[in-house]
């Protein structure tokens, strides 16, 4: 019998140690909780004010003039320290005031400490002051649902990720009715301020909102919030004034540090090809800046593909004096191409493994479904603009949603000017695959975009690839390169010369160190014959084992595993680049609301530099409006910003590119990014696309 006695379980579950370790409260909450973000030298005094700074313009969109003729006109303001304010700017900085908060749309990392910056910075300038949280996005505005914040609720919270505290929604206030009840909110909290915490179209929204309360004086102010990194903001001569939204830098270190894990299991075992959807929606801004982290051997970034040209056919073209449109922007037989010609050219040193990241909206930028997502928008929207239910309702089942795509398809052949759907469209979709096809009908968010995250992009990809790599291999292309020391010390193990065989199998044998099979020899038969035609065979001799052995080692097998990141990145506790961002974001709000700045949002420039150089300022949100199509209607909207192939960041990966494939013999030139540090020394402190693209570029 052990000498040990089992714990009972009352015992066991009383014991000290179980309960240390068992608990939620652990040692790196205590440290997070306990961090002091940098604070910008701008708010070390008595209070700020805010200064035009003319240096910076816009171009206005006549639109946005009609529309928003009240906040229009406003220029970018920078936060200055006010050691010695007057009584009247005293006064008005600290009086007591009721400021409403809400996060909208995906939560980002830092988040919570937007609202620990505001809370410090307003609780500094007056205690009386009270901060609501509205609970589970603008429907908490709408319902004036809240939660008044407490001391204890904000530390809780401190560098802490998600939106947890007071939760997220994707509502939009879109129409007179949910404005006019959001503005009974307003009144009934007695707000001074609303401080909106999102993405381009919360952005958006609170630029509407501000309008629209200038009358009952509230001011709405704009945070940059979402991992995407599609909020990024110049004035009109390129000077950049928000560099990146909140969120971003946490989300792309989440991403990287797994993507490279998969890495270092991928190259030990040497037998999977791992396939990364990463979030992000339209924009690669994720995936570019994970290219940057992990040098992962294939990352596509969607609008380099719509850039594309396919020069073979142009050639062709131009010979025919004709012009072949499916030569400009990629299509999706084409680009599981790319990715094949890259997984067999490692295969061909041997590397039959390896990681591939893919931007989750990269089906935006192929041609034939940009179309589809384009004409299913504007299906969809032309549905719910003319019926009383809404398209996803009126059509729960996915084949009733074919089946009106049908009968519209019908329509096109009795009334020539319905040109949406056609019959021609409508059998393409069809031959699409069933997930794929459910995707593309899946519904459109609250403010009219396609859901990227709910389509199965990899799978569809990776269907291709691999359909197109078993033709590759029939053809012998898609074969596994052998190691020239390995293919001799097999045959010398059964006494044969490997020089007399090598010729006749491989078609590199006198060069390389890593032995290319015959394409002509697919299987054991035709390897027969091509030794029976060199003359190493005689008619009752077999192929030699050895060189089956060989054979068989050189027939690679597509082995992949599918990852998706997105959920997880975006839960993850901050950065420290995002803990000190969005701390100084919410005491840049304080300034903003204390100054009575209104449609404005809150953003920190020369982000790339040092903090000690970091600038508060208030960006005016309507300036940044422009017409979009959303919903099939034309409506102003903050412009979302997709990766420039002409930026720093773009140019450094695509010229890296062939490196970072790693088909040549030796190791690939991978990076371990490692997992998101939060104390200590870190060599990379802020995103590395934000570094490569602040070069060359004066900070102002
Ligand atoms: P936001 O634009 O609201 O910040 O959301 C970002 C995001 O995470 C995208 O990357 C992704 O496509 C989408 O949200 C997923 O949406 P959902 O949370 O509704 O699944």
């Amino acid at each position: 019998m052990s000498e040990k006695q089992a714990l009972g379980l009352e015992e066991l579950l009383n014991h000290a140690e179980v309960q240390r370790v068992t608990a939620s409260v652990n040692l790196e909450l205590l440290d997070r909780r306990k961090y002091k973000p940098f604070l910008a030298e701008v708010f070390s005094g008595q209070c700020t004010t805010l200064v035009n700074d003319d240096r910076f313009g816009f171009e206005l969109d006549k639109e946005a003039v009609k529309q928003l003729p009240d906040i229009i006109n406003k220029g970018v303001l920078t936060v200055v320290a006010e050691n010695e304010p007057d009584d009247a700017l005293a006064k008005a900085y600290r009086k007591p005031r009721h400021i409403g908060i809400v996060f909208s749309g995906g939560p980002a990392p830092g988040g919570h400490n937007v609202i620990s910056g505001l809370w410090d910075a307003a609780k500094r300038a007056n205690p009386e002051t009270k901060i609501y949280g509205f609970i589970l996005g603008p429907d908490g505005v709408i319902e004036n649902e809240t939660v008044e914040l407490t001391a204890d609720m904000v530390d809780a919270y401190r560098n802490l990720g998600g939106f947890t505290m007071i939760k997220t929604g994707r509502t939009k206030i879109d129409t007179p009715r949910k404005m006019a009840l959001s503005r009974e909110t307003c009144k009934k909290l007695g707000l001074d301020a609303l401080v909106i915490v999102g993405g381009d179209d919360s952005n958006t929204n609170a630029a509407f909102l501000a309008q629209e309360l200038l009358p009952d004086g509230v001011q709405v102010i704009g945070v940059p919030k979402t991992i995407d990194g599609d909020i990024q903001v110049s004035d009109t001569q390129g000077h950049v004034l928000c560099a990146i939204s909140f969120g971003f830098h946490t989300a792309a270190r989440a991403f990287a540090s797994a993507i490279s894990s998969l890495y270092t299991d991928a190259s030990s075992d040497v037998k999977y090809w791992h396939i990364c959807k990463v979030m992000g929606r339209v924009a690669s801004h994720l995936a570019l800046e994970v290219a940057l982290q992990t040098h992962a051997n294939m990352t596509l970034i969607g609008e380099d593909l719509a850039d594309y040209l396919d020069e073979r056919r142009l050639k062709a073209a131009q010979q025919h004096n004709t012009v072949d449109y499916n030569a400009y922007g990629m299509t999706l037989r084409h680009l599981s191409r790319v990715i094949c010609d890259g997984i067999v050219s490692r295969a061909a040193v041997g590397k039959n493994y390896g990681v591939v990241v893919i931007p989750e909206g990269v089906l935006e930028f192929i041609n034939e479904i940009q179309v589809f997502i384009i004409k299913l928008n504007t299906i969809i929207a032309d549905y719910n603009a003319t019926h009383d239910v809404d398209f996803h309702k009126a059509f729960p089942v996915h084949d009733d949603k074919l089946e009106y795509l049908r009968r519209l398809a019908q329509r096109s052949m009795m009334d020539k000017s319905f040109t949406v759907w056609n019959t021609r469209d409508n059998d393409l979709f069809n031959d699409i695959p069933e997930f794929f096809r459910e995707g593309l009908l899946s519904e459109r968010d609250a403010h009219g975009n396609f859901q990227f995250s709910l389509v199965e992009t990899d799978k569809v990809l990776l269907g291709l690839v691999k359909n197109y790599l078993n033709i590759l291999k029939d053809q012998g292309i898609y074969r596994l390169g052998i190691s020239r020391k390995h293919y001799t010390k097999t045959l010398a193990r059964e006494g044969l010369d490997p020089d007399t065989f090598g010729e006749a199998v491989f078609e590199n044998y006198q060069q390389g160190d890593f032995l290319l099979r015959r394409s002509s020899i697919i299987s054991i038969k035709t390897l027969e014959n091509a030794l029976r035609a060199g003359g190493l065979l005689d008619s009752d001799q077999r192929v030699p084992p050895a060189i089956i052995k060989i054979y068989n080692e050189s027939v690679p097998d597509f082995k992949t595993q599918t990852h998706f990141y997105g959920y997880d990145g975006r839960g993850n506790d901050p950065t420290r680049f995002d803990c000190n961002y969005t701390y100084n974001l919410g005491w840049t709000v304080f300034s903003l609301i204390a100054n009575g700045a209104t449609g404005m949002m809150a953003a920190i420039r020369n982000l790339e530099h040092d903090f000690s150089s970091w600038v508060p300022i208030g960006i005016p949100i309507a300036p940044l409006m422009h017409l979009e199509e959303r919903k099939g209607r034309l409506e102003l909207v903050i412009e979302k910003s997709i990766v420039d192939v002409e930026s720093n960041a773009f140019r450094v990966v695509k010229s890296l590119r062939e490196d970072w494939l790693g088909a040549r013999p030796g190791e690939d030139n991978s990076r371990r990014p490692g997992p998101i540090r939060f104390m200590g020394k870190s060599e990379e402190d802020r995103p590395i696309t934000l570094k490569l693209n602040s070069l060359g570029k004066k900070p102002i």
